[in-house]
């Protein structure tokens, strides 16, 4: 979709720092840094929200999951939780109209983030 900004990122058009990738699913650092490692998983295929996923695109995405959760864990070893968070439609606080979810580390040291 071309005025889409996480297509962009996808395609290097607008830069962004690169967690993991293969070739359905891109996840690189949200821009905000909620907490340290914050991170956005997103399908290649432009999908505006969970209501436009098919079954076979949700087992792809969220399969990898657990393994960009694990690489974060190894990334940021004073890491000591995680919240998963995926925003659905303006109400629900989705401002960025390609799915994704938020990975979003919790450090109990540093977190002031609720
Ligand atoms: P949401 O509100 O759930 O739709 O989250 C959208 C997130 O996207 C928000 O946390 C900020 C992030 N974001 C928006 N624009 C950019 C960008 O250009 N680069 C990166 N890395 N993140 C972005």
């Amino acid at each position: 979709m071309t005025d889409c900004i996480f297509c962009k990122i996808i395609n290097r058009e607008i830069p962004s720092y690169t967690v993991y990738e293969d070739e359905d699913v891109y996840a690189f650092l949200d821009i905000t840094q909620t907490t340290k490692g914050h991170t956005l998983v997103i399908p290649k295929q432009h999908v505006a929200d969970i209501f436009e996923y098919d079954e076979k695109l949700a087992a792809t995405l969220f399969s990898k999951v657990p393994k960009i959760a694990r690489a974060l864990e190894k990334s940021f070893p004073d890491m000591e939780g995680l919240n998963l968070i995926n925003n659905n439609k303006e109400l629900a606080y989705q401002s960025v109209f390609h799915s994704h979810i938020h990975l979003i580390p919790r450090y109990s040291k540093e977190d002031d983030f609720s």
